[in-house]
């Protein structure tokens, strides 16, 4: 089933729409050069029905980054809120994955943007493991791209936005090609900074290392992570890493809303430590899950249902 052709409704600037009739114009601003911005959130289920995992953290994101970008946003936080929640209930959903978009119209052409108005549109759909069946589980064999992150002031990382993407999509598609199941970015002075649409961690000697987040997006299962790692007891510290570390780290994982915590078993055809997804990531990988799914009472308050 395509994207456009499928049951269901989404929200476009305060309507629902039906799924199939929720379209934009060929002139679209942000269709042409690229400013905009966007979420992605997942919907668990629970033993008291589907629930929205970091609702508030993942809107509040959406805000500050239509802020980075000077996107005046037409809607109050509650509304987004309240559009996620409804998306997830209209299209039926028992699981799946949230996509608000805030993007510039058709209302008018040329680089600078005055004049184009703000748009949001809200969609819901069924995602299952975003990096193949049996990754969670196994892991996956990971390239170092040929394409650095972005410089802090080409692109400005706090913003999840939509033109970040290009560059992604230039890492996936190369590290797809040659076999491997995902890229991994370095910056632009050469350290790891992070995966196409995933945060990185290392294990190292009982110690988990991240980059810190300057060419990376600040992630929110990255900071959900800390928080059942720092619970569990271990050390976290954020420093510049080099690819090599990753070659002799003893865990490897990604982390992100669609990745979720995937383990990294083999960068650059070099197996990491056994080779099997580790101790460490498996632990808070079960604790994760735990908490997504409602079994978890220490974090109830990072779910709201729908
Ligand atoms: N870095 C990037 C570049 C990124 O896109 C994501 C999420 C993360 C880190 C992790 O952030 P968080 O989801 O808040 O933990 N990538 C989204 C897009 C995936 C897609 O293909 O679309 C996601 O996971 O929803």
């Amino acid at each position: 089933m395509s994207m456009e052709n499928r049951d269901g409704w989404i929200w476009m600037d305060g309507q629902w729409l039906p799924w199939r009739e929720a379209k934009v114009h060929a002139m679209t601003h942000t269709l042409h050069y690229g400013l905009g911005c966007f979420e992605g959130i997942r919907a668990y289920p629970t033993p008291t029905g589907p629930a929205i995992f970091r609702l508030g953290e993942h809107v509040e994101r959406l805000f500050e980054s239509a802020h980075i970008l000077g996107l005046a946003m037409p809607f109050e936080r509650a509304d987004i809120h309240e559009a996620c929640r409804e998306a997830v209930r209209r299209n039926g959903l028992d699981s799946g994955y949230i996509r608000p978009l805030v993007f510039l119209g058709a209302e008018k052409a040329g680089v600078d943007p005055l004049g184009a108005a703000t748009h949001v549109m809200v969609a819901a759909w069924p995602w299952g493991a975003y990096l193949g069946d049996g990754a969670l589980e196994r892991g996956i064999r990971v390239k170092v791209a040929s394409f650095a992150r972005h410089h802090v002031n080409v692109q400005m990382c706090r913003a999840k936005s939509v033109s970040t993407y290009t560059n992604s999509i230039l890492a996936c598609r190369e590290a797809r090609a040659e076999g491997y199941d995902e890229a991994l970015l370095l910056d632009t002075d050469g350290f790891v900074a992070e995966g196409p649409g995933e945060n990185v961690f290392m294990v190292k000697r009982g110690v988990i290392y991240e980059p810190e987040v300057t060419s990376a997006l600040d992630g929110i299962t990255r900071r959900t992570l800390q928080v059942l790692a720092d619970e569990a007891g271990y050390e976290i510290r954020a420093r510049r890493i080099t690819r090599d570390e990753l070659y002799i780290a003893d865990e490897v994982f990604f982390t992100g809303t669609a990745a979720e915590i995937t383990p990294v078993v083999e960068v650059d055809r070099r197996r990491v430590g056994s080779g099997q997804p580790g101790p460490v990531t498996r632990a808070l990988q079960q604790r994760f899950f735990a908490c997504v799914r409602g079994q978890d009472a220490a974090h109830a308050d990072w779910l709201t249902p729908v």
